[in-house]
C-alpha cells in the first residue's frame, strides 16, 4: 500500500514541477519576446523595462501665399533653413498667390492635427471663418510677413513682419529730400503690389502721409501690377505710353516690378535714375547692384529672413509662453552712397 501511495505522489508532484517549469518557461519566454519587440529597452535580468517612445518633433503646416519675388523666395528659403536647423518638423505649402489654395492648405493642417500653423496670408480680409475653424481644433496660427483684418485678435497668436506702413514713409522722406519745391507740378507713377495685401495698401499709406505736404508731388497713375517682374514691365510701358516725360519719379512697392519698370524705361529711350527718379522696397542684391549701376536712387529694406523668429515663436507657443502680439523686423534704406558696401553682405 505504501509504495502505491508514494508512486501516487511521487507522480503528483512530477505533474506540479513540470507544470511550473512549463509556466516558468512560456512567461520568461514572453518577456524575452517582449524584449525584442520593444522599441528600446533597458534591461537587467530580473525586470524589462521599455522606453517611453520617441519624443514626438512639433508640427508646424505653413502656407506660404506664393513664389512671385526674390524676396518670396529668399523668405520661404529662411523659414526652410530654420526648420531645418531646428528639431521643427515643417510641412511646407505654397499657394501660387491664391487665398482659395492657402485656406485648403490651413484645412488640411488641421486634419493632420500639426501643433503650430504660420499663414504669410496673400491679402488682409477673407480668413474669419477657417481661423475660427482652426481655433475650434486647438491649433494656434501665427501669421508671418503680411497681416490678416480679422474681427477677433484671439484668432492668431502673433504678427512677425515689417512695418510696410514705415517703409512707405522712408520712401516719402527721400523724394522730400531729393527734389526741392517746384512751382510746376513733378509727376509721379507708382507700381502697387497685390491688391489688398498688407505691404500694398501700407506702403502706399506711408508714402502718401509724407509727400501730400507739397502740392508740387501729384501722383500721375497708380496701379496694382502684383509684385512680379512681368507686370511691372507691362503697367510701366503703359504708364509711358500715356504719360511720357511728364513722369519724373517712380515708386514701386518692390524690386521684381522695379527691374521689369527698369527695361520699360530704357526701351522707351529715358535713363532711369536720371530721367526719372527710381525708388523701390525690398532690398535684394540684384536691386543694389543696380543702384549701383545708378538705375535706382533708393531702395527701402523689408527683410525676408523671418525663419529664426518664426521658429523661435513655434517653440515659445508649444511652451506655453505669451508672446507679443506684434514682432516687427529691423530694416534699412540704401543709397547710391552706400549700394557698394552692402551687395557683399546681400544674403538674397
Ligand atoms: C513684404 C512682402 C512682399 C515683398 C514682395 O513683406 O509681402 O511680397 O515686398 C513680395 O517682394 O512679393
Amino acid at each position: 500500500m505504501h509504495f502505491s501511495k508514494l508512486k501516487t505522489t511521487l507522480f503528483a508532484l512530477t505533474k506540479l514541477i513540470m507544470t511550473m517549469s512549463f509556466l516558468l518557461l512560456f512567461f520568461g519566454c514572453e518577456q524575452v519576446q517582449v524584449k525584442e519587440s520593444a522599441n528600446h529597452v533597458e534591461e537587467d535580468s530580473h525586470v524589462v523595462s521599455i522606453a517611453t517612445p520617441i519624443s514626438k518633433e512639433p508640427v508646424l503646416g505653413f502656407s506660404q501665399l506664393g513664389s512671385e519675388s526674390e524676396w518670396r523666395i529668399a523668405n520661404s528659403s529662411s523659414i526652410k533653413n530654420s526648420a531645418i536647423e531646428s528639431d521643427v518638423k515643417l510641412i511646407f505649402q505654397n499657394a501660387e498667390q491664391s487665398q482659395e489654395k492657402q485656406i485648403e492648405a490651413i484645412r488640411e493642417f488641421v486634419k493632420q492635427k500639426v501643433d503650430v500653423i504660420a499663414i504669410a496670408p496673400v491679402v488682409e480680409t477673407g480668413w474669419d471663418y477657417i481661423l475660427k475653424e482652426v481655433k475650434q481644433a486647438g491649433i494656434p496660427v501665427i501669421i508671418i510677413d503680411r497681416l490678416v483684418d480679422v474681427t477677433d485678435p484671439s484668432l492668431y497668436v502673433t504678427h512677425i513682419g515689417s512695418d510696410f506702413y514705415e517703409e512707405g514713409r522712408k520712401a516719402g522722406k527721400y523724394l522730400l529730400d531729393k527734389l526741392p519745391k517746384s512751382n510746376k507740378p513733378i509727376g509721379i507713377v507708382e507700381l502697387k503690389g497685390t491688391e489688398g495685401s498688407t505691404p500694398s495698401i501700407a506702403r502706399g499709406k506711408g508714402f502718401r502721409d509724407v509727400i501730400s505736404s507739397r502740392s508740387d508731388l501729384q501722383f500721375l497713375k497708380s496701379e496694382n501690377a502684383d509684385f512680379t517682374v512681368a507686370k511691372g514691365k507691362e503697367v510701366m510701358k503703359k504708364f509711358l505710353k500715356e504719360k511720357g516725360r511728364d513722369i519724373r519719379v517712380l515708386y514701386s512697392h518692390n524690386d521684381d516690378m522695379t527691374f521689369g519698370a527698369l527695361e520699360a524705361i530704357e526701351e522707351y529711350g529715358l535713363v532711369p535714375g536720371k530721367d526719372i527718379v527710381v525708388i523701390t522696397v525690398d532690398g535684394t542684391r540684384k536691386a543694389l547692384e543696380k543702384m549701383n549701376e545708378g538705375k535706382i536712387n533708393l531702395v527701402v529694406e523689408c527683410n525676408p529672413l523671418l525663419g529664426p523668429n518664426l521658429i523661435q515663436a513655434v517653440k515659445e507657443v508649444l511652451k506655453g509662453s505669451t508672446l507679443p502680439k506684434r514682432i516687427v523686423t529691423p530694416e534699412n534704406v540704401f543709397t547710391q552712397v552706400t549700394a557698394e558696401k552692402e551687395i557683399a553682405s546681400r544674403s538674397y
